[in-house]
């Protein structure tokens, strides 16, 4: 990484807190005035730099923020992406594009934050979701689709965000069944997907995305330290979240309507060709048990097919996955 492009990451790291000039220059072995070059070039490339007495430099929110303006010129989609809420901070976005949906939110409407206060994953664990340094988001989608087809969505997404990242980030995470993405062992980003829906059809599915793009390990609480990583930890890079985004609605977009004219199967492929627990020793662990046995890949609804030690195939709706 160029000198610049660590002084742009520590600028983004801090959320927009003033980073003093003579802390980089010391941490970075360079004079304050090699700094302040950087920042200078910077400037020159659209980033607004604010230079505070005494404290340093603040880099205002705008010049990475997610809105329809950052978006559109990366945006080849007709509908993910093109309504987009974004929020300074927020318990979760899920919430929001809860209401929203019932509200009537058109399909591919899209809720993103800086911050979230009371992130969340599945059974309500906690997401981590620090200001400014990831992507927090949920899209609102309205495919036709059966209750019993909606988990294929959480998978379908998982193919757009490995693709997205492929392209935007030159990473390759694999998945971890059934909404993990994973780099070297290390989680990078997960999905949610939430469900509205009558008896028999539903109405909107809330797919949450968290992506962790900008933390260093120190940015993750301690539990965390050796399970999560992020795009800046993986590749040193500075990537500009909205371009991010975008790939990620343009995927999606591409996916699902794929997925909805020719159904599961052919992204079913391709998910099996991007999954780490094909093959695997794995213990699944379910609300009432816990399963051991090779994993087999999935059906043709998405249900994992794992094989116990005594030769039966179990489908599993949902659970969670630990290799061996
Ligand atoms: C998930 O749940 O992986 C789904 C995460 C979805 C988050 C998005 S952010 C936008 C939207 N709004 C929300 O409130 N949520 C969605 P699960 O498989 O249950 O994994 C949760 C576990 O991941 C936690 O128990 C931690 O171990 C770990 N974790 C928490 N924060 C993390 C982070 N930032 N990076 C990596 N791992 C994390």
């Amino acid at each position: 990484m160029s000198t610049k492009d660590k002084v742009l990451h520590d600028l983004l790291r801090s959320g927009g807190e003033p980073v003093s000039g003579q802390q980089m220059a010391d941490a970075l072995g360079v004079s304050r005035t090699a700094i302040w070059k950087c920042i200078k070039e910077l400037e020159s490339e659209g980033y607004s730099i604010e230079s505070v007495r005494k404290k340093g430099y603040v880099l205002h929110r705008r010049s990475d923020e997610i809105t329809d303006v950052r978006l559109s010129p990366y945006l080849e989609t007709e509908r993910y992406g093109r309504i987009v809420h974004t929020y300074e901070s927020c318990e979760t976005t899920q919430m929001i594009a809860h209401d929203k949906a019932q509200l009537g939110a058109d399909e591919g409407t899209l809720i993103v934050t800086d911050e979230q206060t009371a992130g969340r994953g599945r059974l309500m664990r906690p997401w981590s979701s620090p200001n400014g340094q990831g992507i927090w988001m949920s899209l609102i989608i309205r495919p036709n689709l059966s209750m019993k087809e909606a988990p294929q969505v959480t998978l379908v997404t998982a193919v757009a965000i490995v693709r997205a990242l492929e392209t935007v980030a030159s990473i390759d995470p694999v998945i971890k069944w059934p909404n993990d993405l994973l780099v070297g062992g290390k989680k990078i980003a997960g999905i949610l997907t939430e469900m509205q829906a009558d008896p028999d059809q539903v109405q909107a599915l809330i797919v949450g995305i968290g992506l962790n793009v900008h933390q260093q390990p120190s940015d993750f609480p301690d539990e965390l330290k050796d399970e999560a990583t992020s795009i800046a930890i993986e590749t040193g890079e500075t990537i500009e979240r909205a371009r991010l985004v975008a790939a990620i609605m343009n995927e999606m977009e591409r996916f699902i309507d794929m997925y909805e004219k020719n159904g599961f199967e052919p992204i079913k492929l391709l998910w099996e060709s991007y999954a780490v627990t094909t093959g695997q020793r794995i213990r699944a662990t379910l609300v009432d048990e816990v399963i051991e046995g090779i994993a087999r890949g999935i059906s043709d609804d998405g249900l994992l097919q794992i094989e116990e030690d005594d030769g039966t195939i179990r489908s599993l709706y949902s659970a969670d996955v630990t290799l061996q």
